[in-house]
């Protein structure tokens, strides 16, 4: 049976339930002409979409993405995650300027407005703290949101950072490019050179608009498919040297404690990796019969090119439907009809990626990295819906 003919079975089964009841009348319009158009709009007072916190202080802490509530690909800008070791400084893109300096044949200083004027490209891709779903490693957490709202995706607009180096003149000897933030500790990460010259940006716009200032306003770099951290936000001064910097955030942060006790540096590139966002944690499914499966895939190496969804506790696994057009390095929507019989089942789904990577199970991952880690967890999410419908973590 083809995908449709399998979905218009469900819904001739007259599965949604509670539909269509045609005795109840539609409400009438409301009279009056509301409040009218505004100079900039916010979205409807019903819906309640909000990010939530991780810890007391906003100025330091992060803020979730309410994955659940989402639908597409795109993450509004006011519900992107943040993530700010040091407040979102209040900055004035007049005074802002980006320092290119170290081995470099012409050092330069930038204004936003003359790097404005460089050609531009847009580009959609994610951006995933390296601590998203930490939670998982030891207990995972109960909503979608908790275990896996620390990744949003945009469409980027700037100039890549390949430009801006080729107007400095990169020297031979130098490896490595140091990003620092304009925020209050100066945060700094070592980039090396061969991905500043291939996809590496300096953002100045997010879906249209001009970059958050919890994003980073006036300019951030995005290192497309890279761990969060090294994303510089509100960037200043990018430093050519021959070496890496081992800044505290290369060190004592983002490093993976292996289970022989050694840690692994430089995780740059996030695997592959997946969840279902409805059903998942914390909702409630409405009936018994149809209900679509739907979810976020994304991969740091390149384009998702499967997503499989189990039903049955992994015995068997079927492909989801993968929303076009797919970009590299981005989120991607998948879909699959289903039919809730009614009793409790698991659900999860599991990613591939074009390098041929699989997403592993929970237990794959812990016996290849031990159970000592804190960041870069990918490893397949599993949810739990009771007879009553309500959605748990497995
Ligand atoms: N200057 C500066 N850049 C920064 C940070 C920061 O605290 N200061 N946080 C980093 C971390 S840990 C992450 S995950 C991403 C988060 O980007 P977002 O807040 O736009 O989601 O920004 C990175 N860039
Ligand atoms: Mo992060």
């Amino acid at each position: 049976m083809s995908k449709k003919a399998n979905r218009r079975g469900f819904l001739a089964l007259g599965a949604l339930g509670t539909l269509g009841s045609c005795a109840k009348k539609a409400e009438k319009p409301p009279s009056d002409l509301g409040p009218g158009s505004r100079a900039v709009g916010a979205p409807s007072p019903h819906e309640k979409l909000e990010r939530i916190f991780n810890s007391p202080t906003p100025a330091t802490g992060s803020s979730r993405t309410p994955l659940q509530s989402l639908h597409g690909v795109i993450t509004p800008a006011s519900l992107h995650f943040e993530r700010h070791h040091a407040g979102v400084p209040a900055i004035d893109p007049e005074k802002h300027e980006l320092l290119v300096h170290g081995l470099v044949e012409r050092e330069l200083i930038f204004s936003v407005a003359e790097l404005k004027r460089l050609p531009s490209v847009s580009r959609v891709y994610f951006v995933e703290c390296a601590g998203n779903s930490g939670s998982e490693w030891r207990s995972p957490a109960p909503s979608v949101q908790r275990s896996h709202g620390l990744a949003s995706c945009s469409e980027w607009t700037g100039v890549l950072l390949k430009t801006v180096l080729e107007e400095a003149g990169l020297k031979p000897d130098a490896r490595w490019i140091i990003a620092e933030g304009g925020d209050a500790c100066l945060m700094a990460r070592s980039v090396p050179v061969s991905k500043c010259l291939d996809d590496a940006m300096i953002a100045y716009a997010q879906n249209g608009e001009a970059i958050r200032p919890e994003q980073g306003y006036p300019i951030r770099l995005v290192l497309p498919g890279w761990e969060g951290n090294m994303q510089i936000k509100w960037l200043r001064r990018l430093h050519a040297t021959p070496d890496a910097m081992h800044s505290r955030e290369e060190t004592s942060h983002y490093t993976d404690l292996l289970a022989d006790g050694k840690a692994r540096q430089f995780t740059f590139e996030l695997d592959a990796k997946s969840v279902i966002t409805r059903p998942s944690g914390e909702q409630q499914l409405a009936g018994k019969g149809f209900h679509e499966i739907s979810g976020l895939a994304w991969s740091g190496r390149g384009l998702i090119t499967k997503v499989e969804i189990s039903t049955d506790a992994g015995k068997t696994w079927q492909a989801a439907e993968l929303q076009e057009p797919r970009h590299a390095k981005a989120f991607t929507r998948f879909r699959l009809p289903w039919s809730w019989d009614g009793a409790e089942v698991t659900i999860q789904s599991r990613a591939t990626d074009e390098t041929g990577y699989v997403q592993p199970t929970r237990e794959e991952l812990t016996a290849a990295r031990g159970e000592n880690s804190l960041y870069h967890y990918n490893g397949i999410k599993v949810w739990r819906i009771d007879a009553t419908g309500k959605v748990y973590v497995a």
